[in-house]
């Protein structure tokens, strides 16, 4: 049986390597390039992660795309420090000087065009971060979404509850405008694994600790880049989220791509129309579901609620255990 091809968009902060990692350790999966956008770093420093990741998986002969350094619209957000400055932690100081040389000369939107169009309708694309590579590649060609197998997105609100803003996530709020496009225009069939959904199927830090700590290259490099950073410390626990979500340990990227590896791993999700706002000082680059259809819109997503966390916790488990021959 064929491998199950996969783009992954990513805008690399330690999230999105542990999402990466997972990809690249399943057996079912071929990733058939990774693009680069800005989020959780510049896009330089985006770009360096992806390749980190790789090397330390081994995994070099992947291609790595530059695409978007900022959003559709206005100059955009400051950059989260979430995940540190480089979006790894700030703690790595080994700079490869060569970096720039290992990545594709095509931008990212016409690389993610033209895999898609080889390989019409078997690409399922997963995306880690503000969607504004996905919504260029929609304007430059139109029939894009139509030729996915799938998408994936890690991003947007089920409930309200933001993470950046009083009611928007991080990835929908750097770039609104194009989440917008996106959940208006990608036809094909999209799974929406939002905060929230991630919040509720996290995992006990017991569980993070025993994670890290397994004897592999890519475990040690994990308990590196989280070593320094107040995301992963237990004693900034009392931080605003958890007043919703319990004290819990989160990777928010690894759930949808763990949701686009096994199948089977969301055991219960919402099927509606969804939309992106756009105006308002509260409500801007919020997603708001449609359960009744007051919008009338064609084009339902599944918004992901819950998921199989013990098959969850073991995909991440495995992910860590590189690199090794597949
Ligand atoms: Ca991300």
């Amino acid at each position: 049986m064929g491998k199950k091809l996969v783009i992954i968009d990513t805008d690399c902060g330690i999230d999105d390597a542990q999402a990466i990692m997972m990809a690249l350790v399943a057996p079912e999966v071929e990733i058939l390039g990774i693009t680069c956008t800005f989020g959780n770093a510049a896009l330089d420093n985006v770009c360096q992660n992806v390749l980190r990741v790789l090397s330390v998986c081994e995994r070099s002969e992947i291609p790595v795309f530059r695409g978007s350094a900022g959003p559709l619209v206005g100059a955009g957000n400051p950059f989260s420090d979430h995940f540190g400055g480089d979006g790894l932690g700030d703690v790595l100081q080994d700079k490869d000087p060569e970096w720039e040389k290992k990545i594709q000369k095509e931008h990212a939107v016409n690389a993610m065009i033209r895999l898609v169009s080889e390989n019409q309708n078997q690409v399922s694309l997963v995306a880690l971060g503000p969607l504004t590579n996905l919504a260029l590649a929609v304007r430059l060609d139109p029939g894009f979404p139509q030729k996915l197998r799938e998408l994936y997105i890690m991003g947007g609100n089920m409930e309200g509850k933001g993470n950046v803003t009083l009611c928007a996530e991080f990835n929908f709020a750097m770039d609104p405008e194009s989440a917008y496009v996106v959940l208006e225009e990608y036809l094909c069939p999209t799974y929406v694994a939002s905060w929230e959904f991630s919040c509720r199927n996290g995992l006990p830090w017991e569980f993070f600790e025993e994670l890290i700590n397994q004897d592999a290259p890519a475990a040690r490099f994990m308990k590196t880049i989280t070593s320094q950073c107040s995301a992963y410390s237990q004693t900034s626990l009392k931080n605003k989220r958890d007043v919703f979500f319990g004290p819990l340990f989160v990777s928010y990227d690894a759930y949808a791509m763990a949701a686009c590896i096994d199948g089977g791993l969301v055991t219960e999700s919402i099927s509606c129309p969804v939309r992106v706002e756009l105006q308002g000082a509260i409500g801007r680059g919020m997603m708001a579901l449609d359960r009744t259809n007051v919008l009338n819109k064609s084009h339902s997503v599944s918004v992901l609620t819950k998921c199989d966390v013990a098959k969850f916790s073991q995909l991440l488990m495995a992910s860590l255990r590189q690199p090794c021959t597949k």
